[in-house]
């Protein structure tokens, strides 16, 4: 497997040497240290193969059938069997598998639903909802009037009687559950009941959660929204890009807002790969990764509890945590940092009422998709605890034995061994 992953690199190297080794060395970060970034995952090699294809070659505005262009009779039937797939993986009524990515996915059902100015509530930013789910900064919460639930700060989780009052009160056309930060379950149950009850539109952003749904780790948001977002490429291990399922009856409007309403031509390269990715979650082998990853997940927050850290909602139930360094007496920018020179990849974010600046912030987020891809076992979680905790405590004086173990584990369990 390895040898294919480099042949891409390899081949440039002659023509673009300056690329070339731009790409090794991103190969090399990769491979020789522990990734922890919870949106983040290694794709297959047969998912990478269909990205770097002819497809990338092809223009195909419209959908398979209704194209604006001629020569799509063989990306037709790579959509088809991509949107077919999707379907089946989630049960869905319907799917559209165009979207470049989770931000252009959640665009394209705003743009569906609502006209500039109407009511929306999603989840907010600084508790660990996504920026396109209303933040100011965003084209959502500029061109919307974008309302934002938090999480109780005391318990870090969602309190739902505070999406009702908020839902009742604003009666939002649009609402928005799915989080880019946030350990616990989600209840779809009662976001659904709260929207039927205000008469909102009800969407799940399921970026971060799609493997484990797809693997039965985590309860399914299609049955109970309208529509349902995702990316393709953290959990679910697909390309990087987006797609959006639904029920039938909203398909149309939604397809129209993709394409011509936010998007032009769509990579039909990165929709073979989303094909591949979601064959790949069918396999039975899936659904043990999509348990591991959850279990990995439960162990590494009780280890880093046990070391002395402080986890927000006090652990985990799908694959990441939040640690909230206060107690510390460090930042998330500086463990950030310090974990980078350690080989240890994850990063800051903000925890729920953080009084630091989110360029600074008082938390580190820390998943277990990737690493848990890899092969990494509920052992080798306590072993990655125990390194992150030196690392925080006593950086300068473990810094030989973090790295050593950390060459350890990334030899025993080789990337695309
Ligand atoms: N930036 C992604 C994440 O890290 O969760 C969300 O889009």
């Amino acid at each position: 497997m390895l040898g294919k992953t480099m042949d891409a690199i390899d081949f440039l190297s002659a023509f673009d040497p300056e690329l070339s080794d731009m790409m090794h060395r991103e190969y090399f970060r990769q491979r020789d240290g522990l990734e922890l970034i919870a949106s983040e995952n290694f794709a297959s090699p047969a998912v990478m193969a269909a990205m770097g294809s002819v497809l990338t070659n092809k223009y195909a505005e419209g959908l398979p059938g209704k194209r604006y262009y001629g020569g799509c009779e063989f990306v037709d039937e790579v959509e088809t069997l991509c949107i077919q797939r999707a379907k089946q993986l989630f049960g869905a009524e319907f799917a559209n598998v165009q979207p470049h990515s989770g931000a252009q996915a959640n665009m394209a059902v705003q743009l569906a639903f609502l006209q500039p100015g109407d009511t929306f509530l999603g989840m907010s930013l600084a508790n660990g909802g996504h920026l396109s789910h209303g933040s100011p900064a965003n084209i959502s919460g500029k061109y919307f009037h974008a309302v934002s639930y938090d999480v109780d700060h005391n318990t870090g989780r969602i309190d739902y009687d505070q999406v009702r009052d908020l839902a009742r009160k604003h009666q939002p056309k649009l609402l928005i559950a799915g989080a880019s930060a946030y350990p616990r379950t989600i209840d779809f149950s009662i976001f659904a009941d709260i929207a039927r009850e205000v008469g909102a539109v009800f969407m799940v952003d399921m970026a971060h959660i799609a493997g484990l749904v797809a693997g039965g780790a985590h309860m399914s948001p299609v049955p109970y929204a309208d529509i349902v977002t995702t990316t393709t490429h953290k959990t679910l291990r697909g390309p990087r890009g987006g797609l959006i399922l639904g029920r039938a009856e909203f398909a149309k409007k939604v397809n129209s807002a993709v394409f011509p309403g936010t998007q032009g031509g769509p990579l039909e390269h990165v929709i073979a790969a989303k094909a591949v990715c979601l064959k790949e979650a069918m396999a039975p082998e899936f659904a043990v990764y999509a348990r591991n990853v959850v279990n990995n997940a439960a162990v590494l927050a009780d280890a880093l509890m046990a070391e002395g850290f402080d986890l927000v909602t006090g652990g985990t139930d799908n694959h990441l945590m939040l640690a909230d360094l206060r107690p510390m007496g460090i930042t998330g920018k500086e463990l950030q940092r310090r974990c980078d020179e350690n080989r240890i990849t994850l990063n800051k974010n903000s925890i729920p009422g953080d009084p630091e600046k989110f360029t600074v912030t008082s938390g580190v987020r820390i998943g277990t998709a990737a690493v848990t891809t890899r092969g990494l076992q509920e052992e080798d979680m306590k072993t990655i605890a125990h390194c992150i905790a030196l690392t925080a405590k006593d950086f300068e004086n473990t810094r030989e034995e973090v790295l050593s173990t950390v060459r350890g584990l990334c030899s025993r369990y080789p990337l695309y061994g």
